[in-house]
């Protein structure tokens, strides 16, 4: 069984984040999403969810290429991840290009083009233009 890993925020969920699971889980037959905590994300990457992890947990669990959710709760723990979860890919968008290429000693490093025209920051802009009309 070919096991892929990829991370991620997936506040707002939208298409964009779909279009990823969807080609991510296509590289192989087992998908693990490490989905990035509260605290991680507020204490780390400086995001403040409109979601709880929990609510953002359930969200990936329904999504059809999605077979396993964990925490992601700092930088660090991606070597270890890939060793615990045997996983043969992980995947990112390529917003994050040779980001994580320290990763090819452990498994193989693939980069996925972003889906360009979507992102949580453009709908939250979008929703507030549209309050203002
Ligand atoms: N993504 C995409 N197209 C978009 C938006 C996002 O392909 N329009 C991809 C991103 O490249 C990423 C995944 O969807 O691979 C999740 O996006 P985010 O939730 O924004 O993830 P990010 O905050 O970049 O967290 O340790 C890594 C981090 O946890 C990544």
């Amino acid at each position: 069984m070919k096991r892929v890993i990829t991370y991620g925020t997936y506040d707002l969920l939208h298409y964009g984040h779909i279009n990823l699971l969807k080609r991510a889980r296509e590289l192989g037959d087992y998908l693990i999403v490490v989905l990035s905590t509260d605290e991680f994300n507020w204490n780390s990457k400086h995001k403040k969810c409109y979601f709880s992890y929990e609510k953002r947990k359930q969200l990936l669990e329904a999504i059809r290429y999605v077979d396993l959710v964990i925490p992601e709760e700092n930088w660090e723990q991606k070597i270890n991840d890939v060793k615990l979860y045997q996983a043969d890919v992980f995947v990112m968008g390529d917003d994050w290009q040779g980001k994580f290429d320290f990763l090819k000693d452990y498994c193989e490093v693939v980069y996925l083009p972003r889906t360009p025209e979507i992102s949580t920051t453009q709908i939250k802009k979008d929703l507030e233009t549209k309050g203002e009309k």
